[in-house]
C-alpha cells in the first residue's frame, strides 16, 4: 500500500517490486474513493500537480506532455487523414489536448469509465482538463470494453490511456478488447494504447505485441521517456490496419510543432527503433517464438 512518510509519497505497487519512485507532496488537493478506485491529487515540490490513482501515478504536470503527445501524434500522424478520434480512459483530458491540435480531426470521443476522474481534473487540473473545452469533443461515462461494440468502421484512430493492468485498467490488456477496437475502426484505422515499461514489464508488452500482431498487418513499439512513471519510461503499443507507423505519412506544420514540447517526425522515427534487448523482444513476437 502506498503512504505518505514525512511528506514524501512513494510509488509502492507489486508491478515494480523492490522500488519505489518517491516524490515529495506540499499539499493534499483531493483524497476520496470513488466507485472504482481512490484518487488523490497533490500539489509537489518539484512536479507540480500529480495525480493517483489506487496510489499509483498518473500523471505529474512537469513531464505529462512526453506521455500525451506520443501516444497521441504518432498515431495521428501515421494517418492520411484522421477525421474520427476515440480516446478510451484518458480521464484527465490531456490526450484531447494533443487530438486536438489536429486540424484535420472532427469528432473526438472520450469513453472514461470514472466520471469522478474528469471532474477531479477539471476542478485542479485546467493544464490538461483544458482538453474537454473543445466542441469537438463528446463525453461518454461508461466501460471502453461495451462502448467499443457499439460502433463498426467508424474510428481512424484509437488511443487507449489505461492505466495499468490491474484494477479498472486491466480488461484493456485484453484480446477480447483489442478484437472491438478492431471492428470499431474505419479500414485505414490505427489504435495507440499504454505499453507499460519495457524494462520492467517485458511479459505484459509481448503479450500486448502478440495480440496486436495477431489482428493488424503493421504493428510496432514506441518507447517514450517519462521520469515519473516506473523505470522512467512508458511505451506505446501501436497497430495499423494499413499505413506504415515507424515513418509519419504528415508532418505537423510550423505552428503545430511550436506548441509541441516532445514529439517530432524525428522522435517519431526514433522511438519505434528500440534498444536491442528490445528489438529482440520484437523479433521474437515477429517470428512467433
Ligand atoms: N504506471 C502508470 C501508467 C499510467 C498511464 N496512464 C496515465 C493517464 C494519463 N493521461
Amino acid at each position: 500500500m502506498n503512504s505518505i512518510k514525512d511528506g514524501w509519497f512513494a510509488e509502492i505497487c507489486e508491478m515494480w517490486p523492490g522500488r519505489a519512485l518517491n516524490i515529495k507532496v506540499t499539499k493534499e488537493l483531493y483524497n476520496k474513493r470513488s466507485k472504482f478506485q481512490d484518487i488523490k491529487l497533490y500539489e509537489t515540490e518539484s512536479c507540480g500537480k500529480m495525480l493517483t490513482l489506487d496510489g499509483i501515478i498518473q500523471f505529474t504536470e512537469s513531464d505529462e506532455f512526453a506521455y500525451q503527445e506520443m501516444m497521441t501524434h504518432p498515431a495521428l500522424f501515421s494517418h492520411p487523414n484522421p477525421r474520427r478520434v476515440l480516446v478510451i480512459g484518458g480521464g484527465d483530458g490531456g490526450i484531447l489536448r494533443e487530438i486536438a491540435k489536429h486540424d484535420t480531426v472532427e469528432e473526438i470521443d472520450i469513453c472514461e469509465i470514472d466520471e469522478d476522474v474528469i471532474n477531479v481534473c477539471k476542478e485542479y487540473v485546467p493544464s490538461l482538463a483544458c482538453g474537454f473545452d473543445d466542441p469537438r469533443v463528446s463525453v461518454h461515462i461508461a466501460d471502453g470494453g461495451i462502448f467499443i461494440k457499439e460502433r463498426r468502421n467508424y474510428y481512424d484512430a484509437i488511443i487507449v490511456d489505461s492505466s495499468d493492468p490491474i484494477g479498472p485498467g486491466e480488461a484493456l490488456f485484453q484480446q477480447t478488447f483489442y478484437e472491438g477496437m478492431k471492428s470499431a475502426l474505419a479500414p485505414e484505422g490505427i489504435i495507440a494504447a499504454q505499453g507499460e515499461s519495457i524494462f520492467l514489464h517485458q511479459d505484459i508488452v509481448e503479450k500486448m505485441m502478440r495480440i496486436t500482431k495477431s489482428l493488424f498487418p503493421v504493428w510496432g513499439y514506441a518507447c517514450v521517456f517519462i521520469p515519473t512513471y516506473p523505470g522512467g519510461n512508458i511505451g506505446v503499443c501501436l497497430g495499423s490496419m494499413e499505413h506504415p507507423l515507424e515513418k509519419p505519412l504528415r508532418v505537423p506544420n510550423k505552428a503545430m510543432q511550436d506548441k509541441l514540447k516532445y514529439y517530432t517526425p524525428e522522435i517519431h522515427s526514433a522511438s519505434m527503433h528500440l534498444p536491442a534487448f528490445a528489438a529482440r523482444l520484437m523479433d521474437k513476437v515477429r517470428n512467433n517464438r
